[in-house]
């Protein structure tokens, strides 16, 4: 089934989100197939945004990112990217709706506290930069009464 990579970044770990955004990825019927809390540093954090390295925002971005330990997790399901992504809201929180996760707790666009995978293929580069063991592998029991 499609996974999909989330991480709750050093802002909303501050902000002690933590628990709340884990509980929207649950109660929705997805299932975290990952999770490590963990500062990283300067050549990860460039590495997991290599895309972004030639905007101005960039090395902003990094400081940001670094700046103290995030949740970094993997969820699955069918549709997780694409759901994550509504799940999460749009990228700038002055443009997210209510009820989604920017939309609910953040306001500046370089403050918006969650990243979620923008495609198939990044979730898989993105799964495979920070979790290179792979996912753990467990079933949930509930599945029948979440899929039909
Ligand atoms: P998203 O996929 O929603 O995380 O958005 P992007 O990949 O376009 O941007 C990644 C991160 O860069 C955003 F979460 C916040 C930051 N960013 C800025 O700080 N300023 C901008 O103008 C655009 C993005």
């Amino acid at each position: 089934m499609e996974q999909t990579f989330i991480m709750i970044k050093p802002d909303g770990v501050q902000r002690g989100l933590v628990g709340e955004i884990i509980s929207r990825f649950e109660k929705k019927g997805f299932y975290l197939k990952g999770l490590k809390f963990i500062t990283v540093d300067q050549s990860f954090a460039e590495k997991h945004y290599a895309d972004l390295s030639a905007k101005p925002f960039f090395t902003g971005l990094v400081e940001y990112i670094i700046s103290g330990p995030v949740v970094a997790m993997i969820w699955e399901g069918k549709g997780v990217v694409a759901t994550g992504r509504t799940i999460i809201g749009a990228t700038n929180p002055a443009a997210s709706a209510p009820g989604t996760i920017r939309g609910d707790f953040a306001i500046d666009i370089g403050r918006n506290v969650i990243h979620g995978s923008d495609s198939v293929e990044s979730a898989r580069k993105e799964i495979a930069l920070w979790f290179p063991e792979g996912p753990v592998n467990w079933q949930n029991s509930l599945h029948p009464w979440i899929y039909e």
